[in-house]
């Protein structure tokens, strides 16, 4: 099965916005194993103080440049009741990917992610160009203005050092945010060091996929319409935030009515970047072996006592 981390359910329900907000709450990816990783912190905790009381006071940094954690952290950034954005679908890779190109036809994946919400496509197009690639989503639930989402990422700084993503604006028929060049975003230099500390997207940043012709009674994030009909566009990927304004008044699935708010420079999105170094498993491997010595070198000395 498809994710669900859209607008709408996959599957067409006999009234789709009755799915809104159960459709929106779902991400399937988590890179991260938190409870392994605290277990490991505990360890090498264990094994330091281990080896400090054994008198070993030279015990070195263990942390690699090459693995990191990456917190990802997205910020709506509109004027209260105005525009919400989809869960983020993010990719981190070689720069090798590229989805959309300004002026010309959006394909299936851009399509999805932008008349529904979905970037479940996306990331499967974005893994299946490169197989290193990390990919995921930060956020449970369209993000309304105003309010933050994070999520960690385990990634290699040489291989997943180049960062996209994409994500639906509504309300909308088509409309997203998302990088059009492939290696736009050079998150992490040759050394390994995060060197992007954060992304803005204003309004003139927004993208009309230009795959579904604008109908309020198709569009995304309204009351008592259907996301899932659509008026075939037949048009490419341009910017466009001015057919906000054409909701003003509506009533939103969040329950306010929509006043868009935006001009060309209105700040809309942020996405904020931190990283820490976490020990690579062969680290974790030698001293591991370490503490396995010590600890028979501490019980001789001690049967010998
Ligand atoms: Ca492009
Ligand atoms: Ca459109
Ligand atoms: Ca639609």
């Amino acid at each position: 099965m498809g994710t669900q981390d859209g607008f709408v359910a996959e599957r067409v329900e006999p009234n789709p916005f009755h799915g809104f907000k159960q459709a929106s709450i779902t991400h399937l990816e988590r890179p991260m194993h938190h409870s392994f990783k605290s277990g490991l912190h505990k360890t090498i905790a264990t094994t330091a103080a281990l080896l400090a009381t054994a008198g070993v006071t030279s015990f070195t940094s263990v942390a690699q440049a090459a693995i990191v954690d990456l917190t990802i952290t997205v910020h709506n950034l509109a004027p209260s009741n105005g525009v919400v954005v989809a869960p983020l679908s993010v990719g981190l890779g070689q720069g090798v990917f590229d989805g959309f190109d300004l002026g010309s036809a959006a394909n299936a994946s851009i399509v999805r992610a932008a008349e529904l919400g979905n970037g479940g496509l996306w990331r499967d197009a974005f893994t299946a160009a490169d197989t290193g690639a990390v990919v995921g989503v930060v956020g449970a639930a369209p993000l309304a203005a105003g309010l933050s989402a994070t999520q960690t990422f385990r990634v290699d700084t040489s291989l997943n050092n180049y960062f996209s993503f994409i994500a639906m604006v509504v309300p909308s028929n088509d409309f997203f945010i998302g990088n059009d060049g492939a290696k736009t975003y050079q998150l992490f230099d040759a050394g390994g060091n995060l060197q992007i500390n954060s992304i803005g997207q204003k309004a003139r940043d927004i993208w009309d996929a230009g795959s579904e012709e604008f109908n309020i009674a198709n569009a995304a994030f309204i009351v008592g319409s259907n996301a899932l009909a659509r008026d075939e566009q037949n048009s490419v990927v341009a910017r466009n935030f001015a057919e906000f304004a054409a909701y003003n008044g509506q009533s939103t699935a969040y329950g306010y009515t929509f006043n868009s708010g935006l001009a060309a420079g209105t700040d809309v999105y942020r996405i904020d970047f931190s990283a820490q170094p976490v020990p690579e498993p062969e680290s974790y491997a030698l001293m591991l072996a370490g503490l396995a010595a010590m600890a028979t070198v501490v019980r001789r000395r001690s049967r010998t006592a």
